[in-house]
């Protein structure tokens, strides 16, 4: 099943084609480089080849107009204002929960089209999606119209479930952080849930929330008292989950308003990141303040 926009299409079909690549890739690149990315982080050698690889084959792709990942500091100017018809940014995550890698546990690729320039508000995404190298790989992709799962093989998706929507009943939950470092505030809503659900946290934020999308719950990275603005990015993390978990029929929120609608002051901002069922969203908004705000 394809994207009508066809520059839509292509950069979904390109990211799709890479992910077989990109798993077989893995091997090998697992080691830390002495760099680090926009955000301080101590990058793996897989980040770095991830990023080369799909911000060469997307930059390539007419109708992309900008090119901006997590581990890259600037956006990459392809030649088109986004603001133009048919001109589109792409922000990409090319390996979320790479520091899975050295325990081998699951991890994914994030992205995002953005109908605008960059950094944007979520509002402007046209389609988002994240590839899950779990014991398959798998696509989930969200438009305007629909979310959809792929399984990827070889270069091809295969659809698996042309209507994912969120669970009525939650199951699952998981939180970033230590809980040290969580307010009292969140704390008390973090003992409350996990007196209801089942812990569900992996560590890459792509593989706990593909959990809340199968089995209903809630995936959290609340802001901090070491860092009221939390650990994920908004550009290339928080809009994108929160697109899709909107679409699939759930609610997303920095604590305060759905992260859609957050305005970007910086491309690699930060901001607390929570996504699932909305009662147990609109739970937390009300118990815990944002300090952000
Ligand atoms: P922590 C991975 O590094 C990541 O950006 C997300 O994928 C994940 O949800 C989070 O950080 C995990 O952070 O502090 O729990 O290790």
């Amino acid at each position: 099943m394809t994207v009508s926009d066809p520059v839509v299409e292509s950069v979904i079909a390109t990211i799709s084609r890479s992910a077989t690549e990109i798993r077989q890739g893995l091997i090998g690149r697992r080691g830390t480089v002495d760099e680090e990315n926009p955000s301080g982080e101590t990058q793996v050698e897989a980040d770095i080849w991830a990023d080369e690889l799909l911000g060469d084959r997307l930059a390539g792709i007419d109708g992309v107009g900008q090119y901006a990942s997590e581990e890259r500091a600037e956006v990459e100017d392809c030649g088109g204002d986004p603001a133009m018809e048919d001109v589109y940014a792409v922000a990409v995550d090319p390996l979320d929960g790479s520091s899975n890698l050295k325990s081998n546990n699951a991890m994914g690729t994030i992205f995002g089209v953005y109908d605008a320039a960059l950094p944007a508000r979520g509002e402007t995404l046209v389609a988002a999606g994240y590839i899950l190298y779990g014991p398959i790989t798998t696509m989930v992709l969200a438009t305007e119209e629909s979310v959809t799962e792929y399984e990827l093989t070889g270069g091809e998706r295969t659809v698996v479930d042309r209507d994912v929507r969120l669970p009525d009943e939650p199951v699952v939950y998981g939180f970033g952080g230590r809980v040290p470092d969580w307010p009292d505030d969140f704390q008390e809503y973090a003992r409350e849930i996990e007196q209801e659900l089942k812990l569900r946290y992996g560590g890459a934020m792509i593989g706990d929330v593909n959990q809340v999308l199968t089995y209903g719950g809630i995936f959290g990275y609340p802001g901090l008292e070491s860092r009221p603005e939390g650990k994920l990015r908004l550009q290339f993390e928080g809009n994108p989950i929160g697109y899709i978990v909107e679409r699939a029929g759930g609610r997303s929120s920095d604590g305060n308003q759905s992260l859609l609608s957050v305005d970007p002051d910086d491309l690699h901002d930060r901001t607390p990141v929570h996504v699932g069922n909305s009662e147990l969203v609109e739970r937390l908004e009300d118990r815990v303040e944002n300090r952000i705000a």
